[in-house]
C-alpha cells in the first residue's frame, strides 16, 4: 500500500512540509479546484499542483476528485460534451502521472452530515449524522455545511427538479455510459477510476443513491468489467449502513483487484441510521479497523491508503473532517497495522 494524505491546494492551511513529516506518506491526494465542474484542468495547473508536491518530497497520483458534471448524472443530451472533457482529464492527469481518480455519482449533494461540531466529553470534536434531524430540513431551503459544491436556492431546486424522473435504475444506466465512453481514456493512461460510495449508503431527499451496498458493486462490476472501473473503499460511508459486511467486502474486492484506493475512517453508531465519527483506533468506535485492514491485506490490496475525516484534537480548527493532527495520528495507527499485519501474512 501507499499512504496518501489529501491536501486541498494552495488554499489548504497545513503545509505540505508538515504532511511529509508524518511517517511513511508517499504522497499527497489533491485536486485542481478552481476550474468549473466539467470543464477541462489546464494542464499547467495541473503540472504547478504536482511541482509544488514534488519539491516537498511528495508524490501526486491520486486525484480526488475529478467530478463529475449533474448532466452527465441525469443523462441529459448535452452529457456528451461533460464527458469528453472528463476523457481530456483523464488523458491530461495520466501526462502528470497520475494513477487513480477517486470521483462519486451521487446527485446534487456529496456527503451529508448534520452537525460539524460534535463535541465529546474529551474535549474533541467530529462530525456526526442524525437522520431525523436531516429528515426535518427542507431540500428546497437547504444550508448545510460542508459541501464540496454550494448551489444557489434557485439552481437547487431547478436540480432538485430535473431529478424527479431519474430513478436508480436510470442513474446507474448513466454512470455505466459514463464509464463506458471513459474506459478507452483509462487504457491508454493506465488510470484507475475508484468511485466513492455514497455518504451515507441510502436515498437522500428523495435523490437516489445507487453506491451503497454489495449488490450495488455486483452490477459495478459486471457491467464494466474493464480493470480500471475500480472503486474506493471508503469504511466510514459504507459503514455507516449496518446492511454493509465490510470485511467481508475488503477481502472480496482486494482479491478481485478492484480497490485503487482505501478511505479509512471511524464511526460510532448511535442510532439505526445515526452515527457519530471518532477516532480511527478500533476500539474507539463501531467499525473493526484491524479486521478491515487484515482483510485488505489478504485480498492482496496494493492501493492508496488514505486516513479519512479526523476529528478536531488539540485545540485544532481544521477543515471539517480534514484538521492535520488526528488525520495525522490516523496514520500512523494505520502505517502500524500494515505492517503488522503485512509481516505477519508474509
Ligand atoms: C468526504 C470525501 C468525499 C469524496 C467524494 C469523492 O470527506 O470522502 O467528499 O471526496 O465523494 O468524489
Amino acid at each position: 500500500m501507499k499512504m496518501t494524505f489529501r491536501w486541498y491546494g494552495e488554499g489548504d492551511s497545513i503545509p505540505l512540509e508538515y504532511i511529509k513529516q508524518i511517517p511513511n506518506m508517499s504522497g499527497v491526494v489533491t485536486a485542481v479546484y478552481d476550474v468549473p465542474v466539467g470543464e477541462v484542468w489546464p494542464m499547467d495547473k495541473i503540472l504547478r499542483l504536482k511541482s509544488l508536491c514534488e519539491e516537498k518530497g511528495l508524490e501526486m497520483e491520486v486525484i480526488e476528485s475529478v467530478p463529475v458534471h449533474e448532466d452527465i448524472k441525469l443523462g441529459k443530451p448535452t452529457r456528451d460534451k461533460y464527458i469528453d472533457a472528463y476523457y481530456q482529464n483523464i488523458i491530461n492527469l495520466g501526462k502528470a502521472g497520475v494513477k487513480c481518480i477517486c470521483y462519486n455519482f451521487m446527485p446534487v449533494f456529496d456527503w451529508l452530515r448534520t452537525n460539524l461540531k460534535t463535541m465529546d466529553k474529551d474535549g474533541s470534536n467530529s462530525l456526526s449524522y442524525n437522520h431525523e434531524e436531516l429528515m426535518r430540513l427542507d431540500p428546497r431551503n437547504l444550508h448545510l455545511p460542508g459541501w464540496d459544491e454550494s448551489y444557489t436556492t434557485d439552481e437547487l431546486n431547478n436540480l432538485l427538479d430535473e431529478y424527479k424522473g431519474i430513478t436508480k435504475e436510470k442513474l446507474f444506466e448513466n454512470l455505466v455510459y459514463f464509464l463506458q465512453e471513459i474506459m478507452p481514456a483509462c487504457d491508454e493512461t493506465g488510470i484507475n477510476m475508484a468511485i466513492h460510495p455514497d455518504d451515507p449508503p441510502w436515498d437522500m431527499f428523495g435523490l437516489p443513491r445507487i453506491i451503497t451496498s454489495e449488490e450495488s458493486y455486483k452490477k459495478l462490476f459486471e457491467a464494466v468489467p474493464n480493470k480500471h472501473n475500480g472503486i474506493t473503499f471508503c469504511t466510514g460511508s459504507l459503514g455507516a449502513g449496518r446492511f454493509n459486511d465490510l470485511v467481508k467486502m475488503a477481502k472480496e474486492y482486494a482479491s478481485m483487484g478492484r480497490i485503487g484506493f482505501a478511505h479509512i475512517r471511524q464511526l460510532r453508531y448511535s442510532g439505526e441510521l445515526d452515527f457519530t465519527e471518532a477516532g480511527h483506533l478500533t476500539s474507539a468506535g463501531s467499525l473493526d479497523i484491524y479486521a478491515i485492514v487484515k482483510a485488505l491485506v489478504e485480498g492482496g490490496f496494493d492501493g492508496y491508503v488514505r486516513p479519512d475525516h479526523g476529528r478536531n484534537i488539540w485545540g485544532e480548527d481544521g477543515k471539517p473532517g480534514y484538521g492535520l493532527y488526528d488525520r495525522a495520528l490516523g496514520a500512523a495507527y494505520l502505517n502500524g497495522l500494515f505492517e503488522a499485519i503485512e509481516k505477519e501474512i508474509k
